[in-house]
This record gives structure tokens, C-alpha cells and sequence, in this order.
């Protein structure tokens, strides 16, 4: 009870209600986390050098010549593969505590088997690590963030069940070759970017519209994979390196547009079919995907002529292994939606017929240069405690949460929304959310998927035009660096200049050890 007549204390903050003024500073504590990251995809390029066999995201762009906005797909994108001493460099003049990136496994395994390792691939890996660890920046590695290996797609993809054997020996490589230097690790990125996006219709690779099931079963296996590669963390390496291993899932956050059963209803299904099914197996009391997806997906196949329901059972063992198979959760958030029922598309049987519901953002909030994308930084706050009450206080890492611009350096719109969600985040973590650290996405502007280079997220502005790619800071680096200095949001901060230097003394969580 006190719980909650605190939580809607700070709730009436966070929305900003007027005549409210909190004269407390809030400081984010010398242990709380601060990094920035980006995935392999969107920023390494080399998509065919030294032996890297092709993804799905190469075939995609590659086959699809008009499905990227402004035709910069990944085949150089940011150019990490040659420019990671400069961006190790940026994350220190940020002077961030760890650098989330993802490992290309067609880079290291070019056809997605652990029989043929290519080492050249992972000479640039040894290099990054080994340049962060030199600095003191904890690398958080994400095993996999969309680029499937092409071979593997060949045979099914995630819609296969032997992706989960295929996953676990693929992280086995990566955990021998590096458990020693890597003490945070994600398994996979966005299940639902993963599965829905990718699979029913979403317009990601591997572009396909399996709604009759290979959606659904998906989801089962990339869950499966990833409880698979946690046991085999568990059993194999953590006793003696400590690592923490979690998954980033997207959890936006969902919100009635007006209080009537139908839409509270219509949200529930929202929360549950767009997160829920991918957090209750990991962190619900009782494990296994959330009764109402189960039940709503149950029925419809049952009305639609299936003999067996299009959501995949979990068995009594699967649902086992699944149960508390993460240290952490990592959150990725962005912005919040208005629900309804209701559907734009009316074909049956179809992901987007089960949930039935309609999408839509408050008309007042800041929009992003992204379609989706609004700043509506009180979404962050209810999702914490929504998490805390739903699923009992996980420890989160937020993996992810950005802002999209065009070019150009005086980025005041996305200094203004870093400010208003991590002021959200410090009353979360007031009202007893168990935050550990927070992730700016993104490092530097990449290839925002189909989107290519037309939105930008980057605290460094990418001169895609250049050979060299330039990266320059935006005022928003600045920002950020300022706010990790002194712990606290200020809103009235301005830098002298757009000029950022490395800090002398760089002091980090030096002596870290694992520990979350
Ligand atoms: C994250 O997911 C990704 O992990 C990251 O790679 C990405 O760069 C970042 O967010 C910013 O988008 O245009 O309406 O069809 C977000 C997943 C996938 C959400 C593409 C928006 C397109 C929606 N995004 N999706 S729409």
C-alpha cells in the first residue's frame, strides 16, 4: 500500500502535472551503469570481407533492392570493422562504463555450424575486446541481433526446431573464445523484432508472412535457444568468470486511449501478446507464455479448422528449463502506444487477429524522426513498476532507448528526450525498480534497417558520404557524458562548445567483477 501511494507520487511528477515542483535531486548512484551500443549489422560493413559468410540481411537488401529507404544498406554502413579504434575512442571521450555490440555469427561461423570457425572474423572481435578492456569499458556482448546466417535460413530459420541446437553451439564458441574478457552477455535482441517483424508480415528480414504458425514457432525457439545457451552458461563457465547472462526484449509500453472495458481489455491483450509472452516464461510465477495468449490463440485455431492450436505448446520440461533463465532483463524502450480494439488487417488466421488491437500516440507528444516513435517519457515509469508488480522486481539493465533526428549536429531534440526518460527512470528506480544501468542507443548514426541512414539515433553523427565515415559528437554526447559525470539530469546544462575530449583520470567501475 505504501508502495503504491509512493508510485503515484511520482507518477503525478513524471506526468508533469502543473503546480507540482520537487525541490529533491535525484542522482543516479556510483554504481548504477552507463553505456551506449549498437549492433553488428548496423554499423561493422565488410559484409562479405575476409571470409564472412552472408545474413539474411545481406540477402534481403541485396535481393530487395527498394525495401531500404535510401538505398545505404549494411554492406559498409558505419565501417566499424576498420573504424574500432575510433569508436572505442568515442566511448571514451563519453567516458561510458560498458559498450553494448553484437557479434556477427556469419562472421565467425560463415555457415552457421560450429565445424568451420573463421578466424579472420574474429580477429576484429579479439581487437574491439581487448581495446575496451584497455580502457576500462566493460563490453556487453549480444550474440544475436537479427543477422541470421543464410545457410541457416536455407533450412528453415528460427521457424526450425534444430535453430535451438544451432544457437547453443554457437554460443558455446563465443563463450569459450571469450568468457574470460566478457562479463555481460545477451542472448538474443528483440524476440518480437525477431519473430513477429521478421516473420509475420513485419517487414524485417527474413521479410516472410508465416502467420498460420511459423511465427509462433519462432518464438518458441528463439525462446528455447536462449534458455538454452543460459543453462549452458550456467553449467560451463559461470562458476569461474562470474558473467552475467540476460535477453533484451522490447518493452514499450502500452496504454488504454480511453478508460472503457473494451480498450482496458484490449490493452491487457497489447502488454501480453507484445512483451508477456516472451517475459512470463522467463520470470512469471507460474512460467509458460501468459493464459490470455494461450487461450485467445487456442480458440481462434480451433474456429479457423486447425487441429492443433497455432501457438506451440511448452512442455512440463521446457516451461522448466525457460523459468528463471536470465540474471537480468534487459529492456529495450523506446515509446508508448494508445490502445483500442480493432485491427488494420483483417486477414485471419494472423498474428495481428489474435490481439486485436488498434495503435495509436498521444497527439501532443514529441514525435521522432521515426513513424513510431514519440517521446512520452511517463510510459517508461509505469512500465517499471508494471514489471515490478507483474513480475516481482526482475533486475533490469535498460539495453536500450533512443531518439531519431536527421543530420546534423545541434540534436536538442533528443538531448530533451534522453533528459525526460532518465528522469522518469530516476523516480522508477525511487519507487523500488531494481535498475542496474541504462544504454543510449546509439553509439553513432547506422543502418537503421529498412530505414537505412534516413533516421538518425547517433550521440555521434556518421559522415556517410565520407571514405572514412567521420564521426563527429552532437550535443548530445555532451549531454551525456555531463549527466555521467555528476549522476544528475539538469535541464538548464549547456556545454561551452561541441568540442569533446577524453577525461583525464578516466575513473570507472575499475575494479568490476561481475557483480550486478
Ligand atoms: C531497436 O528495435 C533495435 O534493437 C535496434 O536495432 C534499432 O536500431 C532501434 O530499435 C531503433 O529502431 O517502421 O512502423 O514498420 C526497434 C525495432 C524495428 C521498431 C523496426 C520499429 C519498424 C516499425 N524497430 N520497426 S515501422
Amino acid at each position: 500500500m505504501r508502495a503504491a501511494v509512493l508510485c503515484l507520487l511520482n507518477l503525478l511528477i513524471v506526468t508533469g502535472s502543473d503546480g507540482w515542483h520537487e525541490m529533491r535531486i535525484r542522482k543516479f548512484k556510483k554504481n548504477f551503469l552507463f553505456g551506449a551500443a549498437t549492433s553488428a549489422y548496423q554499423v561493422e560493413g565488410g559484409w562479405d570481407a575476409d571470409g564472412k559468410g552472408e545474413s539474411i540481411w545481406d540477402k534481403y537488401v541485396h535481393e530487395n533492392r527498394n525495401v531500404v529507404a535510401d538505398g545505404r544498406n549494411g554492406d559498409v554502413a558505419s565501417d566499424s570493422y576498420h573504424n574500432w579504434q575510433r569508436d572505442v575512442q568515442m566511448l571514451r571521450e563519453l567516458g561510458v562504463d560498458f559498450y553494448r555490440f553484437s557479434i556477427s555469427w556469419p562472421r565467425v561461423l560463415p555457415n552457421g555450424l560450429s565445424n568451420e570457425v573463421n578466424e579472420a572474423g574474429f580477429k576484429y572481435y579479439d581487437n574491439l575486446i581487448d581495446e575496451l578492456l584497455k580502457y576500462e569499458i566493460q563490453p556487453m556482448v549480444t550474440l544475436y541481433h537479427f543477422d541470421l546466417p543464410q545457410a541457416l535460413q536455407d533450412l528453415g530459420g528460427w521457424a526450425n526446431p534444430l535453430s535451438i541446437t544451432w544457437f547453443e553451439d554457437y554460443a558455446r564458441v563465443i563463450f569459450k573464445r571469450y568468457a574470460e574478457k566478457v562479463k555481460f552477455w545477451i542472448t538474443m535482441n528483440q524476440p518480437n523484432t525477431i519473430c513477429i517483424e521478421g516473420y509475420a508480415g513485419g517487414g524485417m528480414a527474413p521479410g516472410l508472412s508465416l502467420e498460420e504458425g511459423g511465427a509462433y514457432e519462432c518464438v518458441k525457439n528463439v525462446l528455447l535457444a536462449h534458455a538454452k545457451a543460459y543453462r549452458l552458461y550456467e553449467k560451463e563457465f559461470e562458476k569461474e568468470h562470474q558473467g552475467n547472462v540476460g535477453i533484451s526484449i522490447a518493452v514499450n509500453w502500452f496504454d488504454a486511449l480511453v478508460n472503457t472495458t473494451e480498450n482496458v481489455e484490449a490493452t491487457e491483450r497489447a502488454r501480453e501478446f507484445e512483451f508477456g509472452i516472451y517475459l512470463n516464461p522467463i520470470w512469471g510465477k507460474e512460467g509458460d507464455f501468459p493464459a490470455i495468449v494461450k487461450s485467445i490463440v487456442d480458440k481462434k485455431s480451433k474456429e479457423q479448422g486447425f487441429k492443433t492450436s497455432r501457438l506451440p505448446k511448452l512442455s512440463a520440461a521446457e516451461v522448466k528449463l525457460l523459468k528463471g533463465s536470465a540474471d537480468f532483463l534487459g529492456m529495450n524502450h523506446y515509446t508508448t502506444f494508445l490502445v483500442e480494439p480493432g485491427t488494420t488487417k483483417y486477414e485471419s488466421p494472423s498474428i495481428e487477429d489474435d490481439r486485436n488491437t488498434k495503435y495509436s500516440q498521444g497527439p501532443e507528444w514529441k514525435p521522432g524522426k521515426s513513424s513510431w516513435l514519440k517521446s512520452a517519457p511517463y510510459g517508461l515509469y509505469k512500465a517499471c513498476i508494471y514489471l515490478n508488480f507483474n513480475y516481482d522486481y526482475p533486475p533490469i539493465i535498460i539495453t536500450e532507448h533512443g531518439w531519431s533526428t536527421g543530420p546534423g549536429l545541434g540534436d536538442q531534440s533528443r538531448v530533451d528526450n534522453m533528459r525526460a526518460y532518465l528522469g522518469a527512470l530516476l523516480l522508477a528506480i525511487e519507487d523500488g525498480t531494481d535498475v542496474k544501468g541504462y544504454t543510449a542507443w546509439s553509439l553513432m548514426d547506422n543502418v537503421e534497417w529498412t530505414a537505412g541512414t534516413s533516421e538518425r539515433f547517433g550521440l555521434y553523427e556518421v559522415d556517410f558520404e565520407s571514405e572514412s565515415k567521420t564521426r563527429t559528437a552532437r550535443l548530445s554526447a555532451l549531454v551525456y557524458k555531463h549527466i555521467i559525470e555528476s549522476r544528475e539530469v539538469e535541464d538548464n546544462w549547456a556545454p561551452s562548445s561541441l568540442k569533446i575530449e577524453i577525461t583525464k583520470n578516466e575513473k570507472k567501475n575499475n575494479n568490476y567483477k561481475g557483480e550486478l
